[in-house]
C-alpha cells in the first residue's frame, strides 16, 4: 500500500481510501483492509500527498491529491473513476 486516508466519502460512516502499490485507488467502507472496491483503473501512482476533507462544503469528504508535478486536484469519490493523474 502506498498511501491511506480516512474520511466519510459517501455520507454514512468513516471509510478508508487507499492507493495500492500498483497505483490503483480503492475504497473500503468496513473499517478494515480485507474487502475494498477498486474505484478506477487509472494510475494514481504519481500522487505524492493524499488528504481528505470536505473541500466543496457538501458535508461529504473529498479526496485532495498533490501530484508529482506539484499541482493538486480535489475530487469526490464518485468522480474518482475519471481522475486526471499526473
Ligand atoms: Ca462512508
Amino acid at each position: 500500500m502506498q498511501q491511506m486516508v480516512a474520511g466519510d466519502f459517501n455520507g454514512d460512516l468513516t471509510d478508508l481510501v487507499t492507493i495500492w502499490g500498483d497505483g490503483t485507488l480503492h475504497h473500503n467502507g468496513h473499517g478494515d483492509l480485507n474487502s475494498s472496491t477498486q474505484l478506477t483503473s487509472a494510475s494514481w501512482g504519481n500522487m505524492k500527498i493524499l488528504a481528505a476533507g470536505d473541500y466543496t462544503g457538501d458535508g461529504i469528504a473529498d479526496i485532495l491529491a498533490e501530484w508529482g508535478d506539484g499541482t493538486s486536484t480535489s475530487t469526490t469519490e464518485q468522480e474518482a473513476s475519471t481522475p486526471a493523474p499526473r
